[in-house]
């Protein structure tokens, strides 16, 4: 999702963008579809878990400026491969900083940092307090509740620690969830708005989620992409929380997917099924971009009523074409 938007922007840019792709036997591209005639995007074959192939594409594409999106970035999987987890988002961030040394250039780097790292800060740090709602910024503990979040923790540190070791340019994105009509459907806001769309249309009778008490701090993924690039313009490298400052419960998400199809009660609709509990969950994020702000000029531009509509409106026209995906598309 993130590298689609952020092609899209750096493409607007007049930049000469170069895409790296994990080899997979069935190619999913319906979020990158759209630039394969463009004469200024170019595909690389890489891994996070391959140092060379790594090497490689900073040396075929030599870039000024790289951007680390990837990741196994569903929380909810890392703890059935914590292995993998660790080794492509954590120690996927040491072998691109690697890669960038050898290449003897100085390249600006960008991090893909989670508010995940801050898991359960919040209920240590203000006790649980329920009432009222808890910013977190820069200067916030971290205490990440998922082999994901530990893993970024990792990324995190060592983007800083090559930043202070080898005087380089690196920037890291704390970024609260962001979201878009490109998320994957294994997240809960694709999920629910699909979910909302096949029931609007008479293709589905229920979604099954699992905790709906969980609160995120939601943004627009395009507004978050543009506070990536503006990092990597300073004079300074540095790390910023990027978020809305607002933040809603599953539930309230919920709300608003199904009352834009004109459905006021959603509980017929919903059941709880165990097997998305998390062994241990997060039950709160909201985002103090306060820094972004003052520091970037950097505000997010959509508000979390517009995500939702914007992702129950595509949904439905997707699914109102018959669109199905399929590798030959
Ligand atoms: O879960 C709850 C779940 O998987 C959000 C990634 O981009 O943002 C994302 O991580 C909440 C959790 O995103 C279902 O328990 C309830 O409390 O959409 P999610 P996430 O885990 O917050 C951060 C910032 C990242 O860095 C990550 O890469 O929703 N929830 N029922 C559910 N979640 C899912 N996936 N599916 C359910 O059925």
């Amino acid at each position: 999702m993130d590298g689609s938007h952020l092609a899209d922007f750096l493409l607007a840019k007049d930049y000469l963008v170069f895409g790296v792709e994990r080899r997979i036997s069935a190619r999913e591209n319906s979020n990158t579809r759209h630039l394969e005639d463009n004469p200024n995007f170019v595909f690389l074959t890489g891994d996070m878990t391959d140092q060379n192939s790594l090497l490689r594409a900073v040396k075929e594409s030599d870039p000024d400026e790289i951007y680390n999106l990837a990741a196994q970035s569903f929380v909810g999987k890392s703890w059935s491969i914590p292995e993998q987890t660790s080794n492509v988002t954590g120690l996927g961030v040491l072998r691109i900083l690697e890669a960038i040394r050898e290449s003897g250039k100085e390249i600006k780097f960008y991090q893909a940092s989670s508010s995940e790292m801050f898991g359960n800060t919040t209920n240590i740090q203000f006790k649980g307090d329920k009432k009222r709602t808890f910013k977190l910024n820069e200067q916030d503990e971290f205490y990440p509740r998922s082999p994901y979040g530990v893993a970024k923790l990792y990324g995190h540190w060592i983007t800083k620690n090559y930043r202070e070791s080898y005087d380089m340019f690196n920037c890291s994105g704390i970024l609260f969830n962001h979201e878009s009509e490109r998320r994957g459907i294994e997240f809960v806001t694709r999920k629910i708005t699909d979910g909302v769309a096949r029931i609007h249309l008479g293709l589905a009778n229920q979604i099954a989620l699992g905790n709906l008490e969980a609160k995120r701090d939601w943004g627009y993924a395009p507004d978050f992409c543009e506070a990536m690039w503006m990092m990597l313009q300073q004079d300074e490298p540095d790390d910023y929380v990027i978020a809305t400052g607002e933040s809603h419960s599953i539930r309230e998400f919920l709300d608003a997917a199904f009352n834009i199809v004109g459905i006021d009660d959603w509980t017929p609709y919903i059941v709880q099924d165990p097997q998305y509990m998390r062994p241990a969950e997060v039950d709160v994020l909201c985002g103090d971009f306060g820094k972004a702000e003052r520091e970037l000029g950097w505000k997010p531009k959509t508000n979390f009523e517009e995500l939702v509509k914007i992702m129950v409106i595509n949904d439905v026209q997707l699914l109102s074409q018959d669109w199905e995906w399929s590798p030959e598309k």
